[in-house]
Protein backbone atom coordinates (compact mmCIF):
# COMPACT_ATOMS: atom_id res chain seq x y z
CA UNK A 1 0.00 0.00 0.00
CA UNK A 2 1.42 3.48 -1.19
CA UNK A 3 1.27 5.83 1.93
CA UNK A 4 2.04 9.83 1.94
CA UNK A 5 4.48 11.17 3.59
CA UNK A 6 2.87 12.60 6.30
CA UNK A 7 1.19 9.32 7.06
CA UNK A 8 4.59 7.60 7.52
CA UNK A 9 6.08 10.28 9.32
CA UNK A 10 2.56 10.14 11.58
CA UNK A 11 2.83 6.69 12.48
CA UNK A 12 5.71 6.88 14.44
CA UNK A 13 3.84 9.17 16.63
CA UNK A 14 2.78 8.09 20.17
CA UNK A 15 -0.06 9.76 21.82
CA UNK A 16 0.11 10.85 25.19
CA UNK A 17 -1.64 9.42 28.75
CA UNK A 18 -2.84 10.53 31.31
CA UNK A 19 -0.08 10.28 33.89
CA UNK A 20 -2.32 7.91 36.14
CA UNK A 21 -2.36 4.88 33.18
CA UNK A 22 1.25 4.92 32.32
CA UNK A 23 1.98 2.28 34.95
CA UNK A 24 0.01 0.03 37.65
CA UNK A 25 -3.96 1.87 38.49
CA UNK A 26 -6.04 1.62 41.15
CA UNK A 27 -9.76 2.49 41.12
CA UNK A 28 -10.88 5.37 43.43
CA UNK A 29 -14.99 4.93 43.16
CA UNK A 30 -16.54 8.09 43.92
CA UNK A 31 -20.62 9.01 44.75
CA UNK A 32 -23.36 6.46 43.56
CA UNK A 33 -24.86 8.62 40.55
CA UNK A 34 -28.39 8.66 39.41
CA UNK A 35 -29.69 9.47 35.98
CA UNK A 36 -30.14 12.76 34.65
CA UNK A 37 -33.56 12.68 34.71
CA UNK A 38 -36.87 10.32 34.80
CA UNK A 39 -34.88 8.51 37.83
CA UNK A 40 -37.78 5.82 39.17
CA UNK A 41 -38.39 4.71 34.85
CA UNK A 42 -34.81 4.04 34.06
CA UNK A 43 -33.65 2.51 37.91
CA UNK A 44 -36.95 0.28 37.17
CA UNK A 45 -35.49 -0.46 33.24
CA UNK A 46 -31.90 -0.98 34.95
CA UNK A 47 -31.92 -2.67 37.82
CA UNK A 48 -28.19 -4.12 37.48
CA UNK A 49 -26.25 -1.30 35.60
CA UNK A 50 -28.10 1.72 37.16
CA UNK A 51 -26.95 3.80 40.65
CA UNK A 52 -22.85 2.66 39.79
CA UNK A 53 -20.66 4.76 41.05
CA UNK A 54 -18.07 7.29 39.12
CA UNK A 55 -14.88 5.78 38.86
CA UNK A 56 -11.12 7.31 38.77
CA UNK A 57 -7.99 6.02 38.02
CA UNK A 58 -4.90 7.07 40.32
CA UNK A 59 -1.90 6.32 39.92
CA UNK A 60 -0.77 2.97 42.25
CA UNK A 61 2.47 1.29 43.54
CA UNK A 62 1.68 -2.30 43.72
CA UNK A 63 1.75 -4.09 40.43
CA UNK A 64 -1.25 -6.64 39.53
CA UNK A 65 -1.21 -9.63 37.43
CA UNK A 66 -4.20 -10.02 35.49
CA UNK A 67 -5.34 -12.98 33.65
CA UNK A 68 -5.46 -13.12 29.57
CA UNK A 69 -8.59 -12.02 28.24
CA UNK A 70 -10.48 -11.66 24.59
CA UNK A 71 -12.25 -8.71 24.13
CA UNK A 72 -14.34 -7.22 21.09
CA UNK A 73 -14.70 -4.03 19.44
CA UNK A 74 -17.19 -2.03 17.54
CA UNK A 75 -17.46 0.91 15.39
CA UNK A 76 -20.42 2.07 15.32
CA UNK A 77 -22.30 5.32 13.51
CA UNK A 78 -20.60 7.81 11.38
CA UNK A 79 -16.71 8.33 11.25
CA UNK A 80 -15.07 10.59 13.56
CA UNK A 81 -11.69 11.23 13.66
CA UNK A 82 -9.43 9.05 16.14
CA UNK A 83 -11.39 6.13 16.00
CA UNK A 84 -8.23 3.85 14.75
CA UNK A 85 -6.27 5.66 17.92
CA UNK A 86 -9.04 4.01 20.20
CA UNK A 87 -8.61 0.87 19.33
CA UNK A 88 -4.63 0.83 19.08
CA UNK A 89 -5.10 2.35 23.08
CA UNK A 90 -7.06 -0.49 23.85
CA UNK A 91 -5.25 -2.93 22.17
CA UNK A 92 -2.23 -1.78 23.84
CA UNK A 93 -3.96 -1.65 27.22
CA UNK A 94 -4.39 -5.06 27.22
CA UNK A 95 -1.83 -6.36 25.87
CA UNK A 96 0.00 -4.49 28.74
CA UNK A 97 -2.35 -5.90 31.37
CA UNK A 98 -1.48 -9.64 29.82
CA UNK A 99 0.59 -10.27 26.46
CA UNK A 100 -1.86 -12.78 25.93
CA UNK A 101 -5.14 -10.92 25.44
CA UNK A 102 -6.75 -10.93 22.01
CA UNK A 103 -8.60 -8.20 20.57
CA UNK A 104 -11.23 -9.40 18.21
CA UNK A 105 -13.11 -6.40 15.57
CA UNK A 106 -16.77 -6.86 14.39
CA UNK A 107 -17.07 -5.91 10.99
CA UNK A 108 -18.89 -3.01 9.80
CA UNK A 109 -20.41 -2.24 13.09
CA UNK A 110 -23.19 -3.65 15.08
CA UNK A 111 -24.35 -5.78 12.51
CA UNK A 112 -20.89 -7.61 12.54
CA UNK A 113 -21.78 -8.93 16.18
CA UNK A 114 -25.24 -10.10 15.01
CA UNK A 115 -23.95 -11.73 11.49
CA UNK A 116 -20.75 -12.86 13.33
CA UNK A 117 -18.41 -11.34 11.00
CA UNK A 118 -15.61 -10.64 13.03
CA UNK A 119 -11.44 -10.43 12.54
CA UNK A 120 -8.81 -11.10 14.70
CA UNK A 121 -7.02 -7.45 15.33
CA UNK A 122 -3.59 -8.62 15.40
CA UNK A 123 0.05 -5.71 16.57
CA UNK A 124 0.50 -5.94 12.45
CA UNK A 125 -2.61 -5.05 11.76
CA UNK A 126 -2.92 -2.30 14.87
CA UNK A 127 0.69 -0.91 13.52
CA UNK A 128 -0.85 0.17 9.74
CA UNK A 129 -3.71 2.21 11.25
CA UNK A 130 -1.64 4.59 14.39
CA UNK A 131 -2.78 7.87 13.97
CA UNK A 132 -4.69 7.58 11.06
CA UNK A 133 -7.88 8.79 10.34
CA UNK A 134 -10.94 6.91 9.11
CA UNK A 135 -12.64 3.87 10.77
CA UNK A 136 -11.51 1.20 7.79
CA UNK A 137 -9.51 -0.92 9.89
CA UNK A 138 -12.97 -2.93 10.74
CA UNK A 139 -15.37 -0.32 8.80
CA UNK A 140 -18.62 0.58 10.65
CA UNK A 141 -22.20 0.58 10.68
CA UNK A 142 -25.79 1.67 11.74
CA UNK A 143 -27.27 -0.99 13.02
CA UNK A 144 -29.33 -0.78 15.69
CA UNK A 145 -28.45 -2.95 18.44
CA UNK A 146 -32.26 -3.59 20.72
CA UNK A 147 -33.41 -6.90 20.14
CA UNK A 148 -33.30 -9.32 22.38
CA UNK A 149 -32.40 -11.98 19.77
CA UNK A 150 -29.74 -9.79 18.56
CA UNK A 151 -27.97 -10.01 21.74
CA UNK A 152 -28.36 -13.66 22.15
CA UNK A 153 -27.05 -13.93 18.64
CA UNK A 154 -24.10 -11.83 19.59
CA UNK A 155 -23.50 -13.69 22.87
CA UNK A 156 -23.08 -17.04 20.75
CA UNK A 157 -20.02 -15.06 18.59
CA UNK A 158 -18.80 -14.02 21.86
CA UNK A 159 -18.83 -17.33 23.57
CA UNK A 160 -17.19 -19.08 20.65
CA UNK A 161 -14.64 -16.89 20.41
CA UNK A 162 -14.11 -16.13 24.21
CA UNK A 163 -14.51 -12.94 24.26
CA UNK A 164 -15.20 -11.40 27.76
CA UNK A 165 -15.82 -7.64 27.07
CA UNK A 166 -17.00 -5.84 24.36
CA UNK A 167 -16.15 -2.11 23.15
CA UNK A 168 -18.63 -0.03 21.44
CA UNK A 169 -17.47 3.05 20.19
CA UNK A 170 -20.51 5.23 19.20
CA UNK A 171 -22.92 8.81 19.75
CA UNK A 172 -25.56 9.11 22.26
CA UNK A 173 -27.56 6.43 20.34
CA UNK A 174 -25.33 3.62 19.81
CA UNK A 175 -23.93 3.89 23.69
CA UNK A 176 -27.88 3.84 24.86
CA UNK A 177 -27.81 0.76 23.00
CA UNK A 178 -24.14 -0.28 24.76
CA UNK A 179 -25.95 0.01 27.95
CA UNK A 180 -29.12 -1.96 27.08
CA UNK A 181 -26.89 -4.89 26.10
CA UNK A 182 -24.82 -4.47 29.39
CA UNK A 183 -28.17 -4.26 31.13
CA UNK A 184 -29.08 -7.74 29.19
CA UNK A 185 -25.88 -9.70 30.13
CA UNK A 186 -25.70 -8.23 33.66
CA UNK A 187 -28.93 -9.51 33.99
CA UNK A 188 -28.83 -13.33 32.34
CA UNK A 189 -25.29 -13.41 34.15
CA UNK A 190 -23.96 -14.31 30.40
CA UNK A 191 -20.02 -13.01 31.90
CA UNK A 192 -20.06 -10.48 29.26
CA UNK A 193 -18.96 -6.77 29.99
CA UNK A 194 -19.88 -4.06 28.25
CA UNK A 195 -17.98 -0.73 27.91
CA UNK A 196 -18.91 2.37 25.55
CA UNK A 197 -16.52 5.24 24.13
CA UNK A 198 -18.54 8.78 23.35
CA UNK A 199 -17.62 9.30 19.29
CA UNK A 200 -19.66 11.67 16.86
CA UNK A 201 -18.14 14.94 15.46
CA UNK A 202 -21.65 16.33 16.24
CA UNK A 203 -20.03 17.12 19.75
CA UNK A 204 -23.31 16.30 21.10
CA UNK A 205 -22.42 13.52 23.37
CA UNK A 206 -20.62 15.65 26.42
CA UNK A 207 -21.48 16.41 30.36
CA UNK A 208 -20.01 17.48 33.60
CA UNK A 209 -18.25 13.77 32.89
CA UNK A 210 -17.65 13.48 29.57
CA UNK A 211 -15.90 16.93 28.24
CA UNK A 212 -15.90 16.59 24.65
CA UNK A 213 -17.13 13.23 22.11
CA UNK A 214 -13.80 12.33 19.68
CA UNK A 215 -13.38 13.61 16.45
CA UNK A 216 -15.22 17.00 17.16
CA UNK A 217 -11.47 18.81 17.91
CA UNK A 218 -10.60 17.44 14.16
CA UNK A 219 -13.58 17.58 12.04
CA UNK A 220 -14.07 21.24 13.05
CA UNK A 221 -10.17 21.99 12.59
CA UNK A 222 -10.84 20.66 8.89
CA UNK A 223 -13.70 22.37 8.09
CA UNK A 224 -12.56 25.96 9.86
CA UNK A 225 -9.76 25.25 7.30
CA UNK A 226 -12.04 25.32 4.37
CA UNK A 227 -14.15 27.74 5.48
CA UNK A 228 -11.14 30.45 5.91
CA UNK A 229 -9.80 29.46 2.59
CA UNK A 230 -13.35 30.33 1.19
CA UNK A 231 -13.04 33.58 3.24
CA UNK A 232 -10.00 34.31 1.57
CA UNK A 233 -11.36 33.88 -2.03
CA UNK A 234 -14.48 35.96 -0.56
CA UNK A 235 -13.03 38.98 0.38
CA UNK A 236 -10.63 38.67 -2.91
CA UNK A 237 -13.77 38.37 -5.61
CA UNK A 238 -15.80 40.60 -3.49
CA UNK A 239 -18.86 39.15 -5.64
CA UNK A 240 -20.25 36.00 -3.86
CA UNK A 241 -22.19 34.79 -0.56
CA UNK A 242 -21.30 31.82 0.54
CA UNK A 243 -23.76 29.50 2.13
CA UNK A 244 -22.41 27.02 3.99
CA UNK A 245 -23.96 24.23 5.81
CA UNK A 246 -22.20 22.03 8.23
CA UNK A 247 -22.90 18.59 9.61
CA UNK A 248 -24.01 17.82 13.42
CA UNK A 249 -27.65 15.78 12.54
CA UNK A 250 -29.04 17.94 15.50
CA UNK A 251 -26.83 20.13 17.86
CA UNK A 252 -25.37 23.31 16.43
CA UNK A 253 -21.98 23.22 18.29
CA UNK A 254 -20.12 22.03 15.16
CA UNK A 255 -21.17 25.50 13.03
CA UNK A 256 -20.52 27.82 16.53
CA UNK A 257 -17.11 26.14 17.05
CA UNK A 258 -15.92 27.05 12.81
CA UNK A 259 -18.36 30.51 13.87
CA UNK A 260 -15.44 31.26 16.93
CA UNK A 261 -12.60 29.99 14.38
CA UNK A 262 -13.46 31.98 11.48
CA UNK A 263 -15.87 34.98 12.52
CA UNK A 264 -18.20 34.94 9.66
CA UNK A 265 -20.92 37.54 9.21
CA UNK A 266 -23.25 35.19 9.91
CA UNK A 267 -23.78 31.89 12.09
CA UNK A 268 -26.85 29.95 12.72
CA UNK A 269 -27.43 28.46 15.68
CA UNK A 270 -30.55 26.17 15.81
CA UNK A 271 -31.10 25.79 19.45
CA UNK A 272 -31.52 29.81 19.26
CA UNK A 273 -34.04 29.13 17.04
CA UNK A 274 -35.93 27.00 18.41
CA UNK A 275 -35.49 28.95 21.88
CA UNK A 276 -36.62 32.58 20.14
CA UNK A 277 -39.71 30.69 18.55
CA UNK A 278 -38.54 31.97 14.88
CA UNK A 279 -39.87 30.74 11.26
CA UNK A 280 -38.35 29.71 8.43
CA UNK A 281 -39.01 33.43 7.56
CA UNK A 282 -37.82 34.65 10.30
CA UNK A 283 -34.40 33.27 9.59
CA UNK A 284 -34.27 34.17 6.22
CA UNK A 285 -35.16 37.76 7.14
CA UNK A 286 -32.05 37.98 9.66
CA UNK A 287 -30.12 36.95 6.55
CA UNK A 288 -31.34 39.50 4.18
CA UNK A 289 -31.17 42.09 6.63
CA UNK A 290 -27.48 41.61 7.17
CA UNK A 291 -26.56 41.04 3.17
CA UNK A 292 -28.36 44.67 2.81
CA UNK A 293 -26.41 46.46 5.80
CA UNK A 294 -23.28 45.07 3.69
CA UNK A 295 -24.67 45.70 0.80
CA UNK A 296 -24.93 49.50 1.85
CA UNK A 297 -21.21 49.54 2.30
CA UNK A 298 -20.31 48.59 -0.97
CA UNK A 299 -19.92 44.99 0.27
CA UNK A 300 -21.63 42.28 -1.95
CA UNK A 301 -20.20 39.51 -0.52
CA UNK A 302 -19.70 37.38 2.66
CA UNK A 303 -20.71 34.10 4.39
CA UNK A 304 -23.38 32.25 6.25
CA UNK A 305 -22.52 29.29 8.25
CA UNK A 306 -25.94 26.65 8.50
CA UNK A 307 -26.33 23.90 10.84
CA UNK A 308 -27.04 20.71 9.35
CA UNK A 309 -30.09 20.16 11.58
CA UNK A 310 -32.12 23.59 11.30
CA UNK A 311 -35.28 22.84 10.35
CA UNK A 312 -35.39 20.30 12.82
CA UNK A 313 -35.25 23.53 14.94
CA UNK A 314 -37.84 25.21 13.60
CA UNK A 315 -40.90 25.35 16.37
CA UNK A 316 -43.60 24.88 13.00
CA UNK A 317 -40.91 22.09 11.25
CA UNK A 318 -40.08 20.44 14.37
CA UNK A 319 -43.88 19.77 14.71
CA UNK A 320 -44.32 18.58 11.52
CA UNK A 321 -41.44 16.18 11.72
CA UNK A 322 -42.93 14.66 14.76
CA UNK A 323 -46.10 13.79 13.63
CA UNK A 324 -44.19 12.16 10.56
CA UNK A 325 -42.34 10.29 12.55
CA UNK A 326 -44.92 9.08 14.42
CA UNK A 327 -47.57 8.67 11.41
CA UNK A 328 -44.81 7.16 9.52
CA UNK A 329 -43.98 4.71 12.18
CA UNK A 330 -47.03 3.59 12.71
CA UNK A 331 -47.91 3.25 8.95
CA UNK A 332 -44.80 2.20 7.61
CA UNK A 333 -46.16 -0.84 5.49
CA UNK A 334 -49.22 1.32 3.90
CA UNK A 335 -46.74 4.09 2.90
CA UNK A 336 -44.22 1.58 1.43
CA UNK A 337 -47.48 0.88 -1.01
CA UNK A 338 -48.31 4.35 -2.10
CA UNK A 339 -47.21 5.55 -5.45
CA UNK A 340 -44.08 7.89 -5.41
CA UNK A 341 -46.05 10.54 -7.52
CA UNK A 342 -49.00 9.92 -5.21
CA UNK A 343 -47.05 10.92 -1.94
CA UNK A 344 -46.99 14.05 -1.49
CA UNK A 345 -50.66 14.53 -1.65
CA UNK A 346 -51.40 10.89 0.73
CA UNK A 347 -49.09 12.90 3.50
CA UNK A 348 -51.04 15.93 3.16
CA UNK A 349 -54.40 14.23 3.67
CA UNK A 350 -53.19 12.77 6.95
CA UNK A 351 -51.78 15.30 8.91
CA UNK A 352 -53.42 17.65 10.94
CA UNK A 353 -54.60 21.15 9.58
CA UNK A 354 -51.62 22.61 10.64
CA UNK A 355 -48.92 20.61 10.17
CA UNK A 356 -50.39 19.82 6.69
CA UNK A 357 -50.81 23.51 5.47
CA UNK A 358 -46.88 23.78 6.27
CA UNK A 359 -45.74 20.45 4.37
CA UNK A 360 -47.67 21.37 1.48
CA UNK A 361 -45.90 25.02 1.53
CA UNK A 362 -42.44 23.24 1.10
CA UNK A 363 -40.40 22.78 -2.11
CA UNK A 364 -40.66 19.46 -3.53
CA UNK A 365 -37.28 17.96 -2.52
CA UNK A 366 -37.49 18.76 1.46
CA UNK A 367 -41.03 17.93 1.40
CA UNK A 368 -40.15 14.38 0.10
CA UNK A 369 -36.90 14.53 2.61
CA UNK A 370 -38.91 14.35 5.11
CA UNK A 371 -41.13 11.55 4.43
CA UNK A 372 -38.33 8.96 2.60
CA UNK A 373 -34.99 7.58 4.36
CA UNK A 374 -34.98 7.63 7.80
CA UNK A 375 -32.00 6.06 9.64
CA UNK A 376 -32.13 3.10 11.25
CA UNK A 377 -32.49 4.93 14.80
CA UNK A 378 -35.98 6.68 13.36
CA UNK A 379 -34.19 9.99 12.60
CA UNK A 380 -34.49 11.93 9.28
CA UNK A 381 -31.14 12.35 7.71
CA UNK A 382 -30.95 15.94 7.55
CA UNK A 383 -27.59 15.59 5.55
CA UNK A 384 -29.56 15.65 2.53
CA UNK A 385 -31.76 18.03 2.98
CA UNK A 386 -30.06 21.20 1.19
CA UNK A 387 -31.04 23.83 3.39
CA UNK A 388 -28.00 26.30 1.90
CA UNK A 389 -29.89 26.47 -0.91
CA UNK A 390 -33.51 26.93 0.73
CA UNK A 391 -32.17 29.30 2.55
CA UNK A 392 -30.19 31.33 -0.19
CA UNK A 393 -33.24 31.14 -2.68
CA UNK A 394 -35.51 32.26 0.19
CA UNK A 395 -33.24 35.06 1.00
CA UNK A 396 -32.85 35.46 -3.17
CA UNK A 397 -36.58 36.23 -3.28
CA UNK A 398 -36.81 38.36 -0.18
CA UNK A 399 -33.89 40.90 -1.74
CA UNK A 400 -35.66 41.36 -4.69
CA UNK A 401 -39.21 42.36 -3.08
CA UNK A 402 -37.05 44.28 -1.04
CA UNK A 403 -35.32 46.04 -4.41
CA UNK A 404 -39.07 46.36 -5.57
CA UNK A 405 -39.57 48.43 -2.71
CA UNK A 406 -36.80 50.28 -2.51
CA UNK A 407 -35.20 49.10 0.26
CA UNK A 408 -32.00 47.33 -1.32
CA UNK A 409 -29.58 48.23 -3.91
CA UNK A 410 -27.61 45.47 -3.71
CA UNK A 411 -26.26 42.55 -5.85
CA UNK A 412 -26.84 39.42 -4.72
CA UNK A 413 -24.89 36.34 -5.63
CA UNK A 414 -24.59 32.88 -4.11
CA UNK A 415 -22.32 29.50 -4.17
CA UNK A 416 -23.65 26.61 -2.21
CA UNK A 417 -21.19 24.42 0.30
CA UNK A 418 -21.84 21.37 2.63
CA UNK A 419 -18.70 20.15 4.90
CA UNK A 420 -19.34 17.00 6.79
CA UNK A 421 -17.61 14.15 4.73
CA UNK A 422 -14.78 16.23 4.01
CA UNK A 423 -13.91 16.21 7.98
CA UNK A 424 -14.82 12.75 9.49
CA UNK A 425 -12.51 10.90 7.98
CA UNK A 426 -9.55 13.28 8.63
CA UNK A 427 -6.15 12.31 10.06
CA UNK A 428 -6.65 13.19 13.92
CA UNK A 429 -5.23 16.25 15.14
CA UNK A 430 -2.41 15.79 18.00
CA UNK A 431 -5.90 16.55 20.89
CA UNK A 432 -7.77 13.77 18.97
CA UNK A 433 -5.23 11.17 18.44
CA UNK A 434 -3.90 11.85 22.60
CA UNK A 435 -7.62 11.89 23.71
CA UNK A 436 -8.70 8.58 21.91
CA UNK A 437 -5.83 6.77 22.73
CA UNK A 438 -6.48 7.44 26.18
CA UNK A 439 -10.27 6.15 25.81
CA UNK A 440 -9.00 3.40 25.06
CA UNK A 441 -6.63 2.54 27.72
CA UNK A 442 -8.91 3.72 29.80
CA UNK A 443 -11.89 0.90 28.49
CA UNK A 444 -9.29 -1.44 28.79
CA UNK A 445 -8.78 -0.70 32.65
CA UNK A 446 -12.29 -0.54 32.75
CA UNK A 447 -12.53 -4.05 31.73
CA UNK A 448 -9.41 -5.40 33.62
CA UNK A 449 -11.49 -4.04 37.06
CA UNK A 450 -14.83 -6.08 36.21
CA UNK A 451 -16.80 -2.82 34.67
CA UNK A 452 -20.14 -2.99 32.99
CA UNK A 453 -22.50 -0.36 31.52
CA UNK A 454 -19.25 2.43 31.99
CA UNK A 455 -18.14 4.60 29.48
CA UNK A 456 -14.70 5.83 29.27
CA UNK A 457 -14.24 9.07 30.41
CA UNK A 458 -11.01 11.28 30.21
CA UNK A 459 -10.88 14.58 31.95
CA UNK A 460 -9.26 17.84 32.14
CA UNK A 461 -8.20 18.08 28.67
CA UNK A 462 -7.71 21.80 28.08
CA UNK A 463 -4.66 21.08 30.53
CA UNK A 464 -1.89 18.77 29.53
CA UNK A 465 -2.04 15.44 29.01
CA UNK A 466 -0.20 14.75 32.33
CA UNK A 467 -3.06 16.37 34.25
CA UNK A 468 -5.92 14.36 32.17
CA UNK A 469 -8.32 12.12 34.62
CA UNK A 470 -8.95 8.76 32.85
CA UNK A 471 -12.10 7.06 34.84
CA UNK A 472 -15.56 5.88 33.88
CA UNK A 473 -18.93 7.03 33.86
CA UNK A 474 -22.52 4.65 34.37
CA UNK A 475 -23.93 5.16 31.19
CA UNK A 476 -26.96 5.29 33.08
CA UNK A 477 -26.57 8.38 34.86
CA UNK A 478 -26.51 10.07 31.59
CA UNK A 479 -30.10 8.74 30.69
CA UNK A 480 -33.90 10.05 30.20
CA UNK A 481 -36.78 8.85 28.36
CA UNK A 482 -37.81 10.46 25.12
CA UNK A 483 -40.10 9.64 22.35
CA UNK A 484 -39.11 7.61 19.70
CA UNK A 485 -40.72 6.00 17.23
CA UNK A 486 -43.99 6.87 18.77
CA UNK A 487 -42.76 5.13 22.01
CA UNK A 488 -41.12 6.67 25.07
CA UNK A 489 -37.83 4.98 25.57
CA UNK A 490 -34.68 5.39 27.92
CA UNK A 491 -32.10 7.17 25.72
CA UNK A 492 -28.33 9.10 26.72
CA UNK A 493 -29.97 13.01 26.75
CA UNK A 494 -28.54 14.66 23.82
CA UNK A 495 -26.31 17.95 25.12
CA UNK A 496 -27.25 20.66 22.63
CA UNK A 497 -25.90 23.98 22.63
CA UNK A 498 -26.50 25.86 25.82
CA UNK A 499 -27.50 29.53 24.90
CA UNK A 500 -26.49 30.57 28.44
CA UNK A 501 -23.06 28.82 27.68
CA UNK A 502 -20.03 30.69 27.42
CA UNK A 503 -18.95 29.28 23.87
CA UNK A 504 -22.72 30.50 22.90
CA UNK A 505 -22.48 34.11 24.83
CA UNK A 506 -18.94 34.76 23.45
CA UNK A 507 -20.48 34.25 19.95
CA UNK A 508 -23.33 36.39 20.57
CA UNK A 509 -20.99 39.15 21.94
CA UNK A 510 -19.33 39.49 18.66
CA UNK A 511 -21.68 38.35 16.00
CA UNK A 512 -23.22 41.91 15.15
CA UNK A 513 -19.80 42.90 14.49
CA UNK A 514 -18.72 40.33 12.30
CA UNK A 515 -21.72 40.52 10.39
CA UNK A 516 -21.07 44.08 9.07
CA UNK A 517 -17.34 44.39 9.29
CA UNK A 518 -15.12 41.80 7.32
CA UNK A 519 -13.06 39.94 10.48
CA UNK A 520 -12.80 37.18 8.71
CA UNK A 521 -9.68 34.54 10.40
CA UNK A 522 -8.38 31.83 8.03
CA UNK A 523 -6.83 29.08 10.33
CA UNK A 524 -5.27 26.90 8.07
CA UNK A 525 -4.78 23.31 7.43
CA UNK A 526 -4.21 21.43 10.85
CA UNK A 527 -0.45 21.08 12.21
CA UNK A 528 0.77 17.96 13.75
CA UNK A 529 4.39 18.35 13.92
CA UNK A 530 5.68 22.03 15.16
CA UNK A 531 5.43 25.08 18.08
CA UNK A 532 3.09 23.64 20.80
CA UNK A 533 0.72 26.54 20.64
CA UNK A 534 -0.19 25.95 17.01
CA UNK A 535 -0.34 22.16 17.18
CA UNK A 536 -2.19 21.13 20.65
CA UNK A 537 -4.62 23.43 20.69
CA UNK A 538 -8.10 22.10 21.68
CA UNK A 539 -11.46 23.78 20.64
CA UNK A 540 -12.56 27.01 21.28
CA UNK A 541 -15.20 25.40 22.42
CA UNK A 542 -13.76 23.16 24.91
CA UNK A 543 -11.61 25.65 26.35
CA UNK A 544 -14.73 28.55 27.02
CA UNK A 545 -16.27 26.05 28.45
CA UNK A 546 -13.75 24.46 31.08
CA UNK A 547 -12.21 28.51 31.23
P1 LIG B 1 -22.90 9.97 14.45
O1 LIG B 1 -23.91 10.68 15.30
O2 LIG B 1 -23.18 8.55 14.24
O3 LIG B 1 -21.51 10.21 14.96
O4 LIG B 1 -22.93 10.61 13.00
C1 LIG B 1 -22.83 11.96 12.83
C2 LIG B 1 -23.02 12.40 11.41
O5 LIG B 1 -21.78 12.70 10.80
C3 LIG B 1 -23.95 13.61 11.34
O6 LIG B 1 -23.21 14.80 11.48
C4 LIG B 1 -24.61 13.44 10.00
O7 LIG B 1 -25.89 14.00 9.99
C5 LIG B 1 -24.72 11.96 9.86
O8 LIG B 1 -23.67 11.41 10.61
C6 LIG B 1 -24.61 11.50 8.44
O9 LIG B 1 -24.80 10.12 8.40
P2 LIG B 1 -24.39 9.17 7.21
O10 LIG B 1 -22.92 9.02 7.25
O11 LIG B 1 -25.04 7.87 7.54
O12 LIG B 1 -24.81 9.81 5.95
Amino acid sequence: MTKSALQIARAAYQPKLPKALRGAVKVSEGEATQSVADQEEIKKLFPNTYGMPLLKFVESNEGQSFPAINVGVILSGGQAPGGHNVISGLFDGIKTLNADSKLYGFILGPGGLVNHDYMELTGDIIDEYRNTGGFDIIGSGRTKLEETEQFEKGLEILKKLGISALVIIGGDDSNTNACVLAEYYAAKKYGVQVIGCPKTIDGDLKNEMIETSFGFDTACKVYSEVIGNIQRDCNSARKYWHFIKLMGRSASHIALECALQVQPNVCIVSEEVEAKDMSLDDVVTYIAQIVANRAEKGNNFGTVLIPEGLVEFIPAMKRLIAELNDFLAKNAEEFSHIKKSYQREYIISKLSKENSEIYASLPESVARQLTLDRDPHGNVQVSLIETEKLLSEMVAKKLDQWKAEGKFNGKFAAQHHFFGYEGRCAAPSNYDADYCYSLGYTASVLIANGKTGYMSSVRNTTAPAEEWIAGGVPITMMMNMERRHGEMKPVIQKALVKLDGAPFKKFAADRDTWAINTDYVYPGPIQYFGPTEVCDQPTKTLKLEQA
